[in-house]
């Protein structure tokens, strides 16, 4: 069992990594971090005006590898660099027991589609790379570099 996770999400229960070294659960935690709670910063980005309210956590100091191995993983790592990402993810899923990594992943990226706050099926926002419907003028400020 491979649990996908958040930086925000796995926040809410960090505490459980230890239930899964105290009884020996063997399951994978992969935890995406963007440094924030993306889908709330999605919105602030699209519909705000990039004024980020409690969505942005690049302050913070949460060392997550060193939480898990606190815990007791056997396996806690973190990749970085894309190259990395093959050869840690294979030992990640061939590890025995309890096994956590950590992908740092560009904070700025946005999930598409969505379908914006009033507005309909019809109306689904597609980003830039998925090829959509005539979309409703959504005005996106891209000045923060994405
Ligand atoms: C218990 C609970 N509290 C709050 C929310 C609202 N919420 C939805 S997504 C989200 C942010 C999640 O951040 P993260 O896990 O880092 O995921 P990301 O979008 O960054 O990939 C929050 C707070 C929720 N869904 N459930
Ligand atoms: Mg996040």
């Amino acid at each position: 069992m491979i649990d996908l996770d958040g930086d925000g999400s796995i926040r809410m229960n960090l505490g459980d990594l230890e239930t899964l070294t105290t009884y020996g659960i063997p399951v994978k935690v992969l935890l995406l971090n963007n440094q924030g709670d993306g889908m709330v910063r999605q919105w602030q980005d699209l519909f705000y005006q990039n004024r980020y309210s409690g969505s942005d956590k690049t302050l913070h100091a949460k060392d997550f590898v060193r939480a898990a191995e606190a815990d007791g993983f056997p396996f806690a790592r973190r990749i970085e660099r894309r190259e990395d990402l093959d050869a840690t993810l294979a030992a990640f899923v061939a590890a025995a027991g309890p096994a956590f990594v950590e992908v740092r992943v560009d904070p700025g990226a946005h999930i598409y589609p969505m379908i914006g706050p009033g507005m309909g099926y019809k109306d689904m926002i597609t980003g830039r790379f998925i090829k959509g419907r005539a979309q409703r003028d959504v005005k996106v400020d891209r000045s923060a570099g994405f």
